[in-house]
């Protein structure tokens, strides 16, 4: 094993310092004023989305699960789209995407694609009765709120390092160094998120078992469906894609990957289904 030298380690503790003071004010400054919000795009053309996302990944078109799902649904749904790489921009909710729409800013994949939905037409209630309605609604919700912290876990906490490297963001000329140590003050935060909800109370052993039974009714409610709810996907397909690819597509090994490569067939056709029907042009959409 190797020791740092004094220089790195001096170099360590300098950065630690300087981030413990530069955080709170480069937070303050991502959220910006709730009050006013601001709209980029100037000259706004009629019925044209402009999509607020992360920069491409040279992995995966976006390595948010919101933004791959919202961009994989304008596509779907041959809605005019141009795309605003940003890491610094965040909507009034202080997230990542928003749209902006005829000069008016939409926050949340969710109300983005309920708003869309209304506006051109493409909701899901033409092609799904009550009960499929409420079907859809419950898988949504379960990947987001309940599966998103087996992500927390298994994704994140498990692989944070790796998982902000420059290999997988696309921003190659920061130090590892400078990553490594980024990595070292996120890991509390969603730890504490990951606590506070109760998911990262449970033992590892009662983690997996939780992600298992997720995906198993996912797999269960769609049978042998090509999609969710049928044979032509619905927006929670989208959901689906966009929280499942975000860590399938991943340059590196992770829990739940094996777990849907060696125990969920469905899943993963389903995953594999979606990135050949929407993104038959996905190399054109990774980061150099
Ligand atoms: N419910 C939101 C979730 C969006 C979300 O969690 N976005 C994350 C990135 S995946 C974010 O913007 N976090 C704040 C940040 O990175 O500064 C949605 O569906 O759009």
């Amino acid at each position: 094993m190797e020791f740092p030298t004094i220089q790195q380690s001096l170099f360590v503790l300098f950065m630690s310092y300087v981030m413990k003071w530069l955080m709170p004010k480069l937070m303050a400054l991502l959220k910006g004023d709730k009050k006013t919000v601001e709209i980029h795009e100037k000259e706004w053309k009629k019925d044209v989305v402009y999509l607020y996302q992360f920069p491409r990944s040279p992995r995966m078109p976006n390595m948010s699960p919101y933004c791959l799902k919202l961009e994989t649904w304008l596509r779907a749904n041959d809605i005019k789209y141009e795309v605003r790489q940003t890491w610094t921009q965040r909507s009034s909710k202080g997230q990542l995407p928003f749209i902006e729409l005829n000069g008016e800013q939409i926050a949340d994949s969710q109300l983005i694609i309920n708003a869309l939905s209304r506006k051109f037409n493409k909701g899901d209630t033409e092609t799904l009765n009550q009960s499929q309605m409420g079907a859809a609604r419950a898988i949504d919700r379960l990947i987001e709120c309940s599966f998103t912290n087996a992500v927390g876990v298994f994704k994140y906490l498990d692989h944070l390092p790796d998982l902000i490297s420059g290999e997988t963001t696309g921003l190659k000329w920061i130090p590892k160094l400078v990553t490594d140590m980024a990595a070292m003050f996120m890991k509390p935060t969603i730890e504490q998120k990951l606590h506070a909800q109760g998911f990262g109370r449970l033992t590892r052993e009662e983690q997996i078992e939780q992600a298992r039974l997720d995906i198993q009714a996912i797999a269960d409610v769609m049978g042998k469906n090509k999609f969710v709810l049928g044979d032509e996907p619905h927006t929670v397909d989208f959901t689906l894609f966009g929280q499942f690819a975000t860590f399938y597509y991943l340059p590196f090994d992770n829990i739940l990957k094996r777990m849907v490569r060696n125990e969920f067939p469905t899943i993963l056709d389903h995953m594999e289904r979606m990135k050949e029907r929407f993104w038959p042009d996905w190399n054109d959409h990774l980061a150099a």
